[in-house]
């Protein structure tokens, strides 16, 4: 049995999600409300360490980082192939799953977060409830942010560092879609469900990003990648990714 534990419209569950999807896979879904700060309750850091979503269970094993998850994925369910045969078209895949893990990452979470969590810490602090809940939190680097948010939040020079990432991955799909159509050539690959959700997600606060007359390959592939039924359907709104998170659960 596989189960995905997401937070349905992020980045890094939409990866896995993306993949699930492509492979026509059916998976018990878990919804994990980051507002209510289910990611850092004892239960689920025993399947993620780290704190963080996704976490793919498959037959009772966790497997944590929604690049490797979808590795993995790609590894046990091969049809349809995600990852090229070539090494070295495999090995370029990998790069961009570096690519979205790293940069990509980074640069979504400086607007993300600026968006969605200053009322959360402000609810807290009004509460009191902050310091505990920042504790609970494994990761240093996440709790400095959070910390940072509740406090002056993202710096100008933040918001620079974020805004040139988005432009230097934009610059890379556009310099490698001219060997297209996908991002390492021939196959859609796993290059390409990795690097997806932080395009549109960029898109989504930089429009001009998209505009063909600047990035006019990776316009075309992102529209393509848009019109692919998996896609489709992980971008719907859905119980699993609904517009605002169900209610939490009772901590366990
Ligand atoms: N490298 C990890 C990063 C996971 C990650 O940071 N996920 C974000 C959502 S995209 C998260 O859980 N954030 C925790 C929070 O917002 O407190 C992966 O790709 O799985």
């Amino acid at each position: 049995m596989l189960e995905l534990y997401h937070s349905g419209r992020t980045t890094c569950s939409r990866k896995a999600r993306l993949c699930l999807a492509e492979k026509n896979l059916d998976y018990v879904s878990h919804y994990v409300n980051l507002g209510a700060f289910e990611h850092h309750r004892p239960d689920y850091l025993k399947l993620n360490p780290n704190g963080v979503v996704p976490t793919l269970v498959h037959d009772g094993t966790a497997i944590t980082e929604s690049t490797f998850i979808n590795e993995y994925i790609d590894e046990v369910f091969p049809d349809p192939p995600l990852r090229p045969s070539d090494p070295v078209l495999k090995a370029r895949m990998r790069v961009w799953g570096k690519l979205a893990d790293e940069n990509g990452l980074s640069a979504v979470r400086v607007p993300t977060w600026s968006r969605t969590k200053k009322a959360g810490m402000e609810a807290l602090k009004a509460k009191g409830d902050f310091e505990a809940v920042i504790a609970r939190i494994p990761l240093k680097d996440h709790r400095d942010k959070y910390r940072l948010i509740a406090g002056e939040g993202f710096s100008e020079a933040d918001f620079a560092d974020a805004y040139a990432k988005m432009d230097d991955i934009y610059a890379k799909t556009e310099k490698a879609l001219a060997d297209g159509p996908w991002l390492v050539g021939e196959q859609f690959t796993l290059a390409d469900i990795n690097m997806l959700p932080f395009v549109v997600q960029f898109a989504a606060y930089r429009p001009e990003l998209l505009d063909p007359a600047d990035h006019p390959r990776t316009k075309d592939w992102h529209d393509r990648c848009m019109a692919r039924p998996a896609v489709i359907k992980t971008y719907s709104p859905s119980e699993e990714a609904p517009e605002r998170p169900p209610q939490s659960q009772p901590a366990a």
